[in-house]
């Protein structure tokens, strides 16, 4: 089976090529950029991403938002996760965290796949910590500052996606996918 996976982030579409393997499915990379949607959660804002792209690409496809969520910053970044990446980046998540001792963060994932009618929404998170320097040189995004059991997501290398909030989301997503298409 073949599949559409529409992103922009190269890191997200190796991630999922890999996980989709093991099923047995092939994921094409849609490189397509529109404007970020805002809403209250990953799931409002990826629902009206697929909505968007419903009514402009053929289906079926998959999108997937993600963020960092940082307990101690109150969720921040959050759905604002894209945007706080180009611009304070990582540097700019350790100043807010200098001093801070509660150091818990998840990670989120969801995705939506559109099979031409229906909107399909899976969900995956991993918890861990934010580091309190930048290490690692493998993964993207937020992973050299995200510490899973004493090490970094950019530490990690492959181990990370056996155990990250993208493979949750997309092992259900898949799962559910064998067995109805
Ligand atoms: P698309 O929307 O085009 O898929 P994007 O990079 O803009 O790509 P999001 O809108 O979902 O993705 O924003 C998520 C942000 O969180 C983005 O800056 C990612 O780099 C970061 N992020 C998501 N998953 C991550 C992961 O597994 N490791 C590190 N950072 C991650
Ligand atoms: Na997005």
């Amino acid at each position: 089976m073949k599949l559409n996976f529409v992103t922009t982030n190269e890191g997200k579409y190796r991630e999922v090529r890999g996980i989709a393997e093991e099923y047995g499915i092939e994921v094409s990379w849609l490189n397509y950029r529109y404007d970020e949607f805002q809403g209250e959660s990953l799931e409002e804002v990826a629902l009206k991403s697929a909505k968007y792209l419903a009514n402009r690409i053929e289906p079926m496809f998959v999108i997937e938002d993600s963020g960092l969520f940082v307990e101690a910053l109150k969720g921040f970044p959050g759905v604002y996760s894209s945007y706080v990446f180009k611009t304070i980046g990582n540097e700019g998540i350790l100043k807010l965290m200098e001093g801070v001792e509660n150091r818990k963060a998840k990670f989120v994932a969801v995705v939506v796949f559109y099979d031409g009618s229906e909107f399909h929404i899976f969900k995956g998170e991993v918890e861990g910590r934010i580091a309190e320097e930048i290490r690692g040189t493998h993964g993207f995004g937020f992973d050299p500052i995200f510490e899973y059991q004493g090490k970094t997501f950019a530490e990690m290398g492959e181990e990370k996606n056996k155990v990250s909030h993208r493979r949750k989301a997309f092992q259900s997503f898949f799962e559910w996918l064998t067995k109805n298409f």
